[in-house]
């Protein structure tokens, strides 16, 4: 019986030496220290040795179980600091290597182009206004000398949610709402930027979604001289101090006179090429002097007060500036077309 235990022991204390991970020596303390393993076994036959070996057998066999019960308890524990230290060793950080380069992100072309020509209004006086995209038929046409059957609600073909209600055509129906909100009093000094929808075939030059931003000046004594310097300051520092302006005739139902507005083309120089096609002049904007209709059906009186009103779209101003040659570039989102407008590098 001696020997046995003995055997025991050095079998034991092999297996747990050769064991290697803590899921094995679980099951060699299940094996040889548990209540069905050996030593138990050995300890239940004591009944049958003489009164002299007994205590000698039991005394050995809490030996063995002790020798073997520390073994098993120092394995444990060189099994565990060894893998605290694999894991120190797999998340060593070194804190002299570099850091990684932060993507930093860029605005939108068409972003920028807004807040410029917004800081240049804003510069000049002006109030930035915004308005819903989902709009009344009233203010988007109506109070705007539109009215129902005019033949120019066919040149927008609209988006309709109701007979009542579209997506705006235009961000004139701000201007509208700002110019009641003042209830007849002037003076009203704003600019309007924002999405408009129109029904058109999307293609290199239409969008059926794109930007405006529109402006309006009211008070006493507003003429078309505060327009033309308006708009050539507006010009001059969008475009550059040696830019030309001209004003052309031209039709809109809420202004009345009604103008365009060219720049000289910086391309030729004015001598054309096929950027202005070959005229020397780009079209940028449209502008006029505020319809008297549109002032009295807002409540002002358009015997004291005029104003002058211009509308343009960045998505145009942004492809003359940045020589975009597709309009479809602001919505698709290509990574390597919007990144060209970053001031950081990759
Ligand atoms: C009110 C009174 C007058 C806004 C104006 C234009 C001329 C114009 C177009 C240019 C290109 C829009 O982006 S575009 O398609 N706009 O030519 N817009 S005057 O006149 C107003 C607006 C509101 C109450």
């Amino acid at each position: 019986m001696q020997e046995r235990l003995q055997e025991l022991q050095v079998e034991a204390i092999a297996k747990v030496e050769a064991a290697s991970n803590l899921k094995e020596l679980n099951d060699i303390r299940v094996a040889y220290l548990g209540k069905k393993g050996p030593i138990t076994e050995v300890l239940r036959g004591m009944g049958k040795l003489s009164a002299e070996e007994r205590p000698k057998i039991g005394a050995l066999a809490n030996e063995v179980r002790e020798a073997i019960a520390q073994k098993i308890e120092e394995k444990q524990i060189a099994m565990e600091e060894a893998a605290v230290q694999e894991k120190l060793a797999a998340e060593k950080i070194d804190v002299t290597l570099p850091g990684r380069p932060i993507k930093v992100g860029n605005h939108h072309p068409l972003t920028k182009v807004i807040e410029e020509i917004e800081d240049l209004f804003i510069g000049m006086g002006y109030q930035v206004a915004e308005g819903p995209e989902v709009e009344k038929d009233y203010y988007n046409f109506e109070a705007l000398n539109l009215p129902k059957g005019h033949p120019a609600r066919d040149m927008q073909d609209s988006f309709y949610i109701t007979e009542e209600i579209l997506l705006r055509t235009h961000t004139s129906p701000v201007q509208a709402r700002t110019m009641e909100k003042h209830e007849g009093k002037g003076p009203v000094k704003i600019i309007c930027p924002g999405k408009v929808y129109r029904r058109d075939h999307d293609d290199a030059t239409h969008s059926h979604q794109f930007t405006q931003i529109e402006g309006l000046v009211i008070d006493e004594n507003i003429r078309m001289s505060d327009l033309k310097g308006t708009l050539e300051v507006f010009a001059k520092r969008m475009f550059g101090e040696d830019r030309e302006i001209r004003l052309r005739p031209s039709f809109f139902p809420f202004t009345e006179p009604s103008v365009e507005m060219d720049i000289s083309c910086k391309m030729c120089g004015g001598h054309g090429c096929n950027v202005c096609k070959g005229t020397g002049w780009i079209e940028i904007l449209g502008a006029g002097m505020v319809h008297p209709n549109v002032l009295e059906m807002a409540g002002f009186d358009s015997n004291k007060y005029s104003g002058f009103a211009f509308g343009m779209g960045p998505e145009r101003i942004a492809m003359l500036k940045y020589g975009i040659d597709d309009i479809r570039h602001f919505y698709t989102n290509d990574i390597r077309f919007l990144k060209q407008f970053s001031r950081h590098e990759g």
